[in-house]
């Protein structure tokens, strides 16, 4: 089996609310669909999310990395040897590990459906066909938060809440997450995330009032290179740190695990440059004694399922998943066999991750010229 021809398209999806994260404010989302094509195979789908401001790269730029360096030396090759593909990536463009990852997935998509299993037989095989679900909240309107949770615990789809606190003034926003933790019932948890947006002598004191307000974990509180602030912040505190945009490739993962830097870390198919790859660092992030979280970028039905099916072979993943981006967006370009229920996401059962595009939506959804960045 060979790989014959590879598309990528540009849409952008509607949100049902601004989501506010410390350097980016989300009022649309934008999504790459990437389509390899084999010659007597099945086409395989990938997704990468890309959010203007937290990103290192534009849509337009993600696209042409995709079409003219990374799908070239993709034609022709095997899909199905895996490392091999993300070798010929590797040797053609340094970094760029969301549009490996576009690749990537597409290539796992192609070699289950080839087997006919879902993608977590690849992975070892599902321990759980449920993940548990943390839904974020990110308004930055306490009022609007708290009804927000309200919701979704009535709703009976999440009970495990994040808030994003990284924009604004620090003591407002530890004052904003306790306040919510407070508005909620007992069996509800509320975690914030910080987006690398505080100092450490902000986290010093942030810290102990968040544990003393009842939250459970705080991620990312300093700037990305700051691993000796992490593991300061994380040795001295109660409250679980955890690592996220610090942790991308698997020398940042060994650095972290090894030293502990930080209780847990945030894995994400994206940031990680596919789904090889977040498995192998979040078997190594265990064997160091890190807890795991399933992260997200706000991937569609695509990137989500991907990640739903290896997250699904994990041993360990005692923070739970936040895969809620098929539930922030109006609409998708791709059906899939996702579903919500009892505070959990259930994992569709494949062939491959379970998602099927829908031609007509990406027509619809599919970027025209000059349309943002
Ligand atoms: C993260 O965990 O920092 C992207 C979307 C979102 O809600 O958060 C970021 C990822
Ligand atoms: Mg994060």
């Amino acid at each position: 089996m060979k790989i014959e021809r590879i598309t990528s398209t540009i849409v952008d999806l509607r949100l049902q609310r601004t989501h506010r994260l410390a350097m980016a404010t989300m009022a649309r989302h934008t999504l790459v669909v990437v389509q390899v094509h084999t010659d007597d195979g099945p086409t395989g789908l990938g997704e990468m999310s890309v959010i203007a401001g937290y990103d290192a790269m534009a849509a337009g730029a993600a696209k042409a990395v995709i079409d003219e360096v990374l799908a070239p030396v993709l034609l022709g090759q095997d899909p199905r040897r895996l490392w091999h593909a993300i070798g010929l990536m590797d040797r053609a463009i340094k970094g760029n590990l969301p549009c490996k990852a576009a690749l990537e997935m597409a290539c796992v998509d192609i070699t289950a459906r080839a087997l006919g299993v879902s993608a977590a037989a690849l992975f070892g095989g599902a321990v759980r066909d449920r993940l548990e679900m943390v839904w974020v909240l990110a308004s930055g309107d306490l009022e609007q938060e708290v009804q927000e949770a309200r919701e979704k615990l009535d709703q009976r789809t999440h009970r495990h809440f994040l808030v994003k606190i990284g924009t604004g003034d620090p003591r407002a926003n530890v004052e904003r997450a306790v306040a919510l933790r407070e508005a909620l019932p007992e069996a509800a948890t509320v975690r914030v995330d910080v987006n690398q947006a505080w100092d450490e002598a902000t986290a010093r004191w942030a810290i102990p009032a968040l544990h003393a307000g009842g939250i459970a974990v705080v991620e990312q509180p300093v700037h990305a290179s700051a691993i000796d602030a992490m593991r300061r912040l994380a040795q001295c505190s109660l409250l679980t740190v955890m690592a996220d945009e610090a942790v991308a490739t698997s020398q940042e993962a060994m650095a972290y695990a090894g030293t502990h830097a930080c209780d847990a870390l945030s894995i994400k198919v994206s940031k990680h440059g596919g789904l090889l790859r977040t498995q192998q660092i979040a078997h190594m992030a265990a064997a160091g004694g890190l807890a795991l979280f399933g992260g997200t970028m706000i991937e569609g039905a695509i990137g989500t399922s991907a990640c739903a099916q290896l997250y699904s072979t994990l041993p360990d993943l005692q923070w739970g998943c936040q895969l809620f981006g098929p539930q922030l967006m109006v609409d998708d370009v791709a059906t899939s066999g996702l579903r919500y229920e009892d505070f959990t996401l259930r994992v569709p059962h494949g062939p491959g991750f379970g998602a099927t595009l829908d031609p007509d939506r990406l027509a619809y959804h599919q970027r025209r010229a000059h349309a943002g960045p």
